[in-house]
């Protein structure tokens, strides 16, 4: 049986480890929500169903769905990927499952963070989100790995760890009215060491240009290895998203790590601006208290937002005249891991991309 224990992860010696360090697997959910996802969510079915296949060549992939929908996820995801009953709001995994955490004899636990659908009742971006904050807690119980409920809001893709100490953060989104007002900078810095077992934060400005998580920083930026990161970037001045990845460039240069380092920072060119059509707008269904996706809205697109798999990376293709530029650098990158491109218009288009709706659980002990 798990347990919920009343202690924090650095308490216990436990820390998150990073992202390239070996996985167990990897968690997904379906998409399902005809208010967020065109088309009742059957174009973006497809578009899940290729990244799970994408990341089942290098790891168990276990895929989150509700009751009405397994008869349809079973018969378009491969048999190499787990199928199990799961109910949620929508589908972004990272955010409303577990973020792992581990020791030094590898035993595995992990941390449920309060979610509030990325602001609450102040800017979230749906109502109600209950079932999705029961998710990690779930998600736990199926894995067998003791819980710790966190005292803070929060979600994984507010995070990115080094696995050596360091943890990288948005202003933009930890110190957001909508998550946890009632913590100031320095209290919100104690809540991560104490539940992801770091001892620095780096703190960057603003996430992508109209990111509707309040900028994720797993859209914008992202460690490949100790030492080292890959930043969102774009050449043109005249756009906006320029002065964002200039001010995150300028910090990384001014930042030490928690062994002491400087950071080497890679720019991974970002795609053009992009924005959804009149065509995939009137594909989703209207409802009030669920964020609107009027036709030409900016699209927060980013190749950062990719996943780190067992020997791979699998990574979004939003636009042909960039994809290639941006996979060959994320082959110079990962020189020892098989990079994947797998087409994810259709998850920007639910305003996040594989990063999001992905979430790694650490190899350990059994
Ligand atoms: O950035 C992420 N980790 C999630 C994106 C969520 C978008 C909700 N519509």
């Amino acid at each position: 049986m798990t347990q919920t224990l009343s202690t924090t992860p650095a308490a216990d010696g436990f820390w998150m480890p990073a992202e390239y360090e070996p996985h167990a697997g990897c968690w997904m959910l379906w998409p399902e929500r005809a208010d967020n996802w065109r088309e009742a969510a059957r174009p973006a079915q497809f578009a899940f169903v290729g990244v799970a296949t994408a990341i089942a060549q290098f790891e168990p992939v276990t895929v989150g769905v509700s009751a009405a929908h397994y008869e349809i996820a079973r018969t378009f995801l491969p048999p190499s990927v787990r199928v199990v009953e799961l109910a949620h709001d929508d589908s972004w995994m990272r955010d409303v499952g577990p973020t792992f955490v581990v020791n030094k004899r590898r035993d595995v636990r992990g941390v449920d963070w309060h979610f509030n659908a990325w602001g609450g009742l102040n800017g979230g971006l749906y109502f109600p989100w209950d079932q999705d904050d029961l998710v990690a807690r779930k998600v736990l119980e199926v894995e067998n790995r003791d819980r710790y409920r966190s005292a803070i809001i929060n979600e994984g893709g507010a995070l990115h760890v080094d696995g050596e100490g360091t943890v990288l953060v948005t202003e933009e989104c930890l110190l957001n009215a909508n998550r946890n007002p009632h913590l100031n900078r320095e209290q919100i810095e104690e809540q991560l060491r104490a539940y992801l077992g770091v001892s620095t934060v780096i703190w960057l400005g603003k996430g992508v240009f109209n990111d509707e998580t309040d900028g994720h920083v797993d859209n914008l930026a992202c460690f490949i290895r100790p030492g080292e990161i890959a930043l969102g970037w774009t050449d043109n001045k005249r756009d906006v998203q320029h002065a964002i990845s200039l001010d995150a460039w300028e910090r990384l240069q001014d930042a030490v790590d928690a062994r002491g380092r400087k950071l080497k920072v890679h720019k991974l060119p970002m795609p053009r601006p992009l924005s959804i059509s009149a065509k995939e707008a009137a594909g989703v269904v209207s409802r009030e208290g669920t964020k609107a996706r009027p036709a030409g809205e900016r699209l927060a697109g980013s190749y950062v937002n990719f996943y780190i798999a067992n020997g791979g990376v699998v990574m979004p293709l939003l636009d042909p005249r960039t994809d290639k530029e941006a996979a060959a650098k994320l082959k110079r990158l990962f020189p020892d891991r098989r990079v994947v491109g797998v087409p994810a218009r259709e998850v920007l288009l639910g305003g996040g991309n594989i990063h999001c709706i992905t979430q790694q659980v650490p190899a350990g002990k059994h």
